[in-house]
């Protein structure tokens, strides 16, 4: 295979060109205004030697080690695709009969890939459903917390999904945007179903011209590109709550708070007032309380409130506020100051989430569906909050508490994973692997010799999408593309709906799993689903045989701004929220009937076990934020060139401030030990007085590489080793990564290789 390619991926659209069954480079998409240098590490990544070649299944467990044998690169037995496809059926068989379907863990949460036939972990819950059920994953890593309480007090996960006030509608009217977590350029760089056009920067200036003016609100100046001129508002991790509190205080002792919309349209101001003003607890929530704990001046605090009062604003938080300990409160506080304001629902006012976390949030785009397949069935499955993974394997028959409903954890005897990788994305990786343990049999269709993938019982490989032919598409993009095969399947690997279609072959329900269509009838398929769905939104696509022929669809740009609850601003009465009161929740009966005593019925400061207030920060006195990668989607594209043209040493980097770096000593470009009471990794130390003192800050991504001879240091820079595993509250549950606190010294002693990019030596073939 010779020529260009139309392609996508989550981080970008773009031309395979290929020179004799190899990808030897790519070409952003024409019609990409920005495209972002994430794509440059395909090639790299295609053809890395970390590729799994072949089905492998542990020695060990051939042999019968199953229940809390360890894993982890343990003597892997090459076997043949049908010795895989019949262990893996035959398994699948035992356990549903002896322990029933949610004894099959199949949640398998993670990005996949961009195209949506060949979406991984779709393509495994279709199949695992088909089957009879299994325990599947709700929620997500990104705003579980925020997704779990918004449906409580706004009636909608819109304000975070989608879709948002737009940019056109910012642009005219915002004159000051204050954003928690700022305005990140390089998680713009990613669209989860694949980014057509990056237009996150364009609108950004766009903004800018007109005049808007930015506060970015975050630990790490570089949070906003320099372009925006914006304010830098230096505040401690996990404190926001507080400022914002004190925001709203400052609004009720000026009489500014915006007393019609507050009755009209919200319920519990009587509640929250009384709190905000100290009557209720005896402590007022003033600037001067809020700077103590902040350690953003009141003066600040104060003035900010005051402008926000003055010039129509637009609240932001990034998706990353709600991932720590109490994540619930700074976003419902966040809707408690939009409320004060009286901005919800009008142009360029409110309050939205997100703005800064992914591209397509807040990109004008018609109101259309995106390409899809059907929604997966589990008829006797369980669901299990996502980022309790490590509870749910360590404590069956124990009840999970979420959101008002108890949950009696099943046994978990097969983990199955396709499209994720928990040795990315959990916390506290060390104490996820004891879980994992316990499972009997684990199995993983990855194409690369991931962390995930060294920690299964059976491997199975997967293509690259360039291997194969599917359609990219997402609710964010203007753009449906044709993804062309452009590579032939490398080595012995197989796309995950073949490999599954054989898997329920043996286990006697193939036609039910394929509907008798193979790859271009199901891509077909698709389409003309998606196509007719688009007629009735009044939009007319093309047939498949020209959108296939020309690479893409672009949908038009809508002819007026969308805000979103404009309706309900206008007339509250006629368009309720759904929500119980039909209004905005400032203080929610349901919530505060759950009694759980971590979160209250309104909106509070609590503070987190681990932040820089906290008595643990004596023994480990650095605030550790673990953000997105610029140099990669988390762990995919690890082993190319962008990754480790960035690593130091071949470590992940930490951002420290010089300060902090010269109370111990420590120079730019050091080879660090990071530790806390739950693991270490090594990092290489990057110098930047763009971060707040006391706070240092790693990318996740680095693919975890534990040295048994280190006792468990990982050698290559993985913060999910250090990360505390703890639900935000028994409301959201959700994953509370940035609340970890930790110490860091010089590494002594020989550096230790990282080997996690090359493959894992196979022992004796054909052993099985
Ligand atoms: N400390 C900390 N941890 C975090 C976060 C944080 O902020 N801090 N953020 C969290 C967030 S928001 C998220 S979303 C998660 C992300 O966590 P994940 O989504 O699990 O991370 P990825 O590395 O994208 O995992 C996708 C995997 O799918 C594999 N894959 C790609 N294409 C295919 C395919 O076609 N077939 C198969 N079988 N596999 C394929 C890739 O190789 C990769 O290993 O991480 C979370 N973890
Ligand atoms: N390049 C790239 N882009 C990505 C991804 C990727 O892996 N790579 N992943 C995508 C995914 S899955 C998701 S969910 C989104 C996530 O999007 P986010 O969750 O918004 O991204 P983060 O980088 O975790 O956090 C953004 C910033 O928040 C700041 N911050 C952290 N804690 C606090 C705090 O307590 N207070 C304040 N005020 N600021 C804080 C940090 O300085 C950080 O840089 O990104 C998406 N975009
Ligand atoms: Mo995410």
């Amino acid at each position: 295979m010779t020529g260009i390619k139309p392609h996508a991926a989550h981080w970008g659209s773009f031309d395979a060109v290929v020179e004799q069954g190899r990808v030897v480079g790519v070409r952003p998409f024409r019609r990409d205004p920005h495209p972002g240098p994430l794509i440059e590490a395909i090639p790299d990544v295609v053809h890395a030697r970390s590729r799994i070649d072949r089905p492998h299944v542990r020695a060990g467990w051939l042999r019968g080690e199953r229940r809390g044998a360890e894993r982890g690169d343990r003597d892997f037995v090459p076997v043949s695709w049908d010795q895989a496809t019949r262990l893996v059926a035959e398994e699948t068989r035992r356990v549903r009969a002896e322990f029933g379907h949610p004894a099959i863990m199949g949640g398998s949460y993670g990005w996949s890939s961009a195209g949506r036939f060949h979406h991984a972990k779709s393509q495994l819950q279709r199949f695992l459903g088909l089957g009879g059920g299994f325990t599947n994953q709700v929620t997500n890593y990104s705003y579980g917390a925020g997704m779990t309480l918004m449906p409580h007090i706004l009636g909608t996960n819109e304000v975070i999904q989608g879709p948002v006030t737009d940019w056109s509608s910012i642009a005219r009217h915002t004159r000051l945007m204050i954003c928690l977590g700022g305005l990140p350029l390089k998680n713009a760089l990613v669209t989860a179903g694949g980014a057509g056009a990056h237009e996150y920067v364009p609108w950004l200036k766009r903004v800018a011209e007109a005049g808007g003016r930015f506060v970015n609100i975050s630990p790490f100046r570089g949070d906003t590109p320099d372009f925006l001129g914006a304010e830098w508002v230096p505040i401690r991790p996990n404190t926001d709550t507080a400022l914002i509190l004190a925001m709203i205080h400052t609004l009720v002792e000026a009489g500014l708070e915006d007393r019609g919309f507050l009755a009209t349209h919200c319920t519990g101001w009587d509640r929250l007032r009384p709190y905000v003003m100290g009557e209720a607890d005896g402590t007022p929530k003033t600037a001067a309380w809020a700077a103590a704990i902040t350690e953003v001046p009141a003066e600040t605090i104060r003035a900010l409130a005051l402008e926000a009062a003055r010039l129509p604003t637009m609240l932001t938080a990034t998706w990353s506020i709600q991932r720590a300990e109490h994540g619930e409160q700074p976003w419902w506080a966040l809707v408690a100051l939009a409320a004060a304001l009286g901005g919800i629902g009008k142009p360029g006012q409110g309050v939205m989430f997100g703005y800064g976390s992914l591209n397509g949030m807040g990109t004008p785009r018609r109101e259309l569906p995106s390409v899809s397949l059907p929604a997966t069935r589990n008829p006797g499955g369980l669901n299990i909050p996502v980022a309790r993974v490590t509870e749910l394997l360590e404590r069956p028959g124990e009840i999970l508490q979420y959101n008002g409903r108890d949950i009696v954890l099943p046994d978990i005897r097969i983990i199955w994973w396709a499209g994720g990788n928990p040795f990315h994305h959990h916390q506290d990786l060390n104490r996820l692997r004891r879980g994992w343990n316990r499972a009997e049999t684990i199995i993983v269709q990855e194409p690369w010799w991931t962390a995930a993938a060294r920690h299964a019982d059976i491997v199975l490989p997967a293509t690259t999408t360039l291997e194969r032919n599917d359609i990219a598409s997402s609710s964010r993009d203007r753009f449906v593309r044709a993804m062309h095969q452009a590579i032939p399947p490398q080595a012995q690997a197989r796309n995950d709906h073949d490999m599954l279609a054989d898997i329920a072959e043996a286990c006697g329900f193939r036609d039910r799993f394929t509907e008798q269509r193979d790859e271009a009838a199901w891509l077909r398929h698709l389409y003309e689903r998606w196509r007719q769905a688009c007629a009735r939104f009044g939009f007319d696509a093309p047939d498949y045989d020209s959108f296939w022929a020309e690479g893409f669809v672009e949908v038009p740009p809508p002819e007026e701004d969308f805000v979103l609850f404009s309706e309900f601003a206008r007339d509250p009465v006629a368009h309720p929220l759904n929500t119980p009161s039909g209004r905005v929740e400032l203080y929610s009966e349901t919530i505060a009937g759950f009694g759980y005593e971590e979160i209250g019925g309104h909106p509070r400061w609590q503070a987190p076990q681990e932040y820089l207030g906290a008595p643990l920060a004596a023994r480990f006195p650095l605030h550790l934020l673990s953000y997105q990668p610029a140099t990669r989607l988390h762990g995919q594209l690890d082993p190319g060139r962008v990754a480790a043209a960035d690593k130091i040493q071949g470590r992940e980097p930490l951002l420290m401030h010089p300060a902090d770096a010269a109370a111990r000593g420590l120079r730019d470009g050091d080879i660090l030990r990071v530790f806390n009471e739950r693991g270490a990794c090594l990092a290489g130390l990057r110098l930047s007085d763009g971060i707040r003192r006391g706070v240092v800050a790693m990318a996740t991504g680095a693919w975890w590489d534990p040295s048994p001879e280190q006792g468990g240091l990982d050698v290559h820079g993985n913060p999910n080793v250090l990360t505390r595993d703890v639900g935000t509250s028994r409301l959201g549950q959700g994953s509370a990564a940035q609340s970890c606190l930790v110490e860091v010294e010089r590494f002594a002693g020989a550096l230790p290789a990282v080997t996690v990019h090359d493959a894992p030596r196979p022992v004796a073939e054909q052993a099985a």
